[in-house]
This record gives C-alpha cells, sequence and structure tokens, in this order.
C-alpha cells in the first residue's frame, strides 16, 4: 500500500496502524442535520487512508500524498496548523490528554472540490486510528461526534452531523438513515442495479467562494426561525402552515424546505421499503426544487446538471451536499446513462460552463481498519 510505503520512507519505521474512512453522498435530507432531523447518506468508494503511529511527545509529524511538497510538516504545537492539517490537528486537539503526538501519512482519493466530504473522511480516518491505538474504546458514533467537534470548534466550520457520521457508520451496500437528533440510525438496503438503475454523480468541477459564509446564515436562520416559533429547532414544526404564518421572508422559506425534506426523507425510506425505487425520483426532483427556491443554496451548474440529466432520461436529481457548487445525483435508468451524460455535456458546454466530471457511485463501507 502505498502510504505505508510513503509513511516508512519518510519516518523509518512501518506505522501502527492503518484506516480508510470514505466520503459520502447524500440521498436525500439536506441541510436537515443541524436542524435535529434526518438524513439518508451513503458511503462513496473513495475516501482517506491514513497510516498513524503514535509518539510519547507532543510533536506531530504529517505527509500527505496529495501535498505538492511530498515533505512532512512537522507541528510542535497544535497552533501552527494550516489548511488540510488542521482537519487532522483538531482531532487531536479535541482528543486532549487521552493521546500525545503522532506520526501520519495520509493518502486520499476523494474528488476535490466534489462535495463528498473528504474533510470528514480525514477527520475520521485519523480519529479511527487513534481510537484504536490508544484504547479508547469509542464508538463509530463518538468517532463522528467527535470528529465534527474538531470541524466545529477548531477549523471553525459550524457542520451537522451528517458527514462525519456517513464516514464512520455507514455499512456497504446500504444508506444510512440517521435522526440526527436521538442520533439513532437504521442501514437501509439499496440495491439499484438490481431495479436496472445507476447512481450518476455530477461534478459541476465549481465550488463557490461564499459557501462557508452562506452555510453559517442558514444555520442562523433555522435557530432563528425556531426560536420565533418557540420550538427546540424545526424539527419540531408539526403544523407548517401554522408556522409559515408566523414568519416572514428567508426564515420562511428556510423552515418550508426543512419541514418538507424532513417528510421526504421520510417518504422515501418508505418507498424503498416497499420495493418501489424507481418511484424515488420524484422526491428527489422535488428535494432539489426545494434547495433551489426555498432554501437558496444551488447554483446555475447545479440547476443545469439537474435539468439536463432530467432531460436526457434520469428518474430524478438533485444537488446533494452543502450546495453553492459540488456535486448533483441523478437517478439513471442503466440503459440511459450514456445519454444522460451526453444530455449534461452539451447543455454545459451550450452554456459556457467548464466540462462536468462524471462518477458512478456505488455505496461503500465506512471507516475500518486496512492493514
Ligand atoms: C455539509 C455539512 F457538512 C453537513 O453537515 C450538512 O449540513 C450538509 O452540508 C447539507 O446537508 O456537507
Amino acid at each position: 500500500m502505498r502510504v505505508v510505503e510513503a509513511f516508512t520512507a519518510a519516518y523509518g519505521a512501518s506505522p501502527a496502524t492503518v484506516w480508510h474512512a470514505p466520503g459520502r453522498v447524500n440521498l436525500i435530507g439536506e441541510h436537515t442535520d443541524y436542524n435535529d432531523g434526518f438524513v439518508l447518506p451513503f458511503a462513496v468508494p473513495w475516501g482517506v487512508t491514513a497510516a498513524v503511529t503514535p509518539r510519547a511527545d507532543r510533536t506531530i509529524r504529517l505527509l500527505s500524498l496529495q501535498s505538492s511538497s511530498g515533505e512532512p510538516v512537522t507541528l510542535e504545537s497544535h497552533e501552527e496548523s494550516r489548511g488540510w492539517t488542521r482537519y487532522v490537528v483538531g482531532v487531536l486537539e479535541m482528543l486532549g490528554d487521552r493521546v500525545a503526538g503522532a506520526d501520519i501519512a495520509i493518502d486520499g482519493d476523494v474528488p476535490q472540490g466534489a462535495g463528498l466530504s473528504s474533510s470528514a473522511a480525514l477527520e475520521v480516518s485519523v480519529a479511527s486510528a487513534l481510537n484504536e491505538l490508544h484504547e479508547l474504546g469509542m464508538t463509530p458514533m463518538e468517532l463522528a461526534l467527535l470528529s465534527q467537534r474538531a470541524e466545529n470548534d477548531f477549523v471553525g466550520m459550524p457542520c451537522g452531523i451528517m458527514d462525519q457520521a456517513a464516514s464512520a457508520l455507514c455499512r456497504e451496500g446500504h444508506a444510512l438513515f440517521l435522526d440526527c437528533r436521538s442520533l439513532g440510525s437504521r442501514d437501509i438496503p439499496l440495491d439499484l442495479a438490481a431495479h436496472g438503475l445507476s447512481l450518476l454523480i455530477i461534478d459541476t468541477q465549481v465550488h463557490h467562494e461564499h459557501a462557508g459564509g452562506e452555510y453559517a446564515k442558514r444555520r442562523a436562520e433555522c435557530e432563528s426561525a425556531a426560536r420565533k416559533l418557540g420550538v427546540p429547532a424545526l424539527r419540531d414544526v408539526t403544523d407548517l402552515a401554522e408556522a409559515l404564518g408566523r414568519l416572514q421572508g428567508d426564515e420562511r422559506k428556510r423552515t418550508m424546505h426543512i419541514v418538507t425534506e424532513n417528510h421526504r426523507v421520510e417518504a422515501l425510506i418508505g418507498l424503498l421499503r416497499a420495493g418501489a425505487v424507481t418511484e424515488i425520483g420524484a422526491l428527489l426532483n422535488a428535494s432539489h426544487l426545494s434547495l433551489r427556491d426555498q432554501y437558496e443554496v444551488s447554483s446555475p451548474e447545479l440547476d443545469l446538471a439537474v435539468e439536463a440529466a432530467l432531460r436526457g432520461g434520469a428518474r430524478g436529481a438533485r444537488m446533494t451536499g452543502g450546495g453553492f457548487g459540488g456535486s448533483a445525483i441523478a437517478l439513471v435508468p442503466e440503459s440511459r446513462l450514456d445519454t444522460v451524460r451526453e444530455s449534461v455535456s452539451s447543455a454545459y458546454a451550450e452554456r459556457g460552463f467548464r466540462a462536468p466530471r462524471f462518477l458512478p457511485a456505488s455505496l461503500a463501507a465506512g471507516a475500518h481498519r486496512v492493514a
């Protein structure tokens, strides 16, 4: 394994453990996680592999096979971390006195900028390795929560729990239904091929700069709406019409999205349970329209990917992840895959957008030890 070779070459001994953690695609349930709602992500076959050996001192040595220098970075304190190293150091910071320093080598193959949660994969791979090495006995959900805290409190991104939970908990061939309030989860089997279907990831290859600020703004709007409605979170709205009557402007729109999106997650699970896989397309479409018009987190590239995929014969399509760029997903009959790709590519060319990248999605396993 090349991460083991790189580790050994850089640090002079083989690593004590090697863990892999995946990125994710969210099938449905967008921006619901930080509203105590429901999500349905699955792990993708791309992720981060972390080779780790603990150290007795507090030094952290870090090497990424993807960094341009190819040289290890040595950090004597957590404050020295920059860029991608913050996600790793954030995990160490959250583990506090339970760990000292570490020698770490990272190899990642999550397509960059595609919105498939390479940062969660990085956090969870390192957290899982340290959990094993220091015999901390943390469960996958505890590792997900710790990784989320690293991102919230150290990196400064106010994300919910979905990405880290998907990376830590998913099972191969299954999506993960997660109640983000109780943190109870269920593995939902999903065999698209048995229904002649594929999920195509359409990476717009565009990521808008303001995404971080807009994410925090949406979160604040939801929290403010919940306060006005006198509920702990928008998940608790039971009478949507009554709630909308008490809100205005953006908060009204955000509430509309969150409440209906939670229902769409439950409806989609109901369809899967009934074996009506082809029927989930309509829910994907409705989710996209709601994210575009009510939550206002889509982008021209994502909208065009969805429209062109549907024109090409997709059964349903939507943006996935935080939005403002990144990827869309399309549910496509296998016989229409070429037509859908062609439809999206030519629509992009016509509008003068950068050519999109297509990735076939399969439902991979969550974090696991690989060596
Ligand atoms: C990003 C966040 F990290 C998740 O927690 C989630 O809120 C998602 O956007 C939107 O559903 O991926």
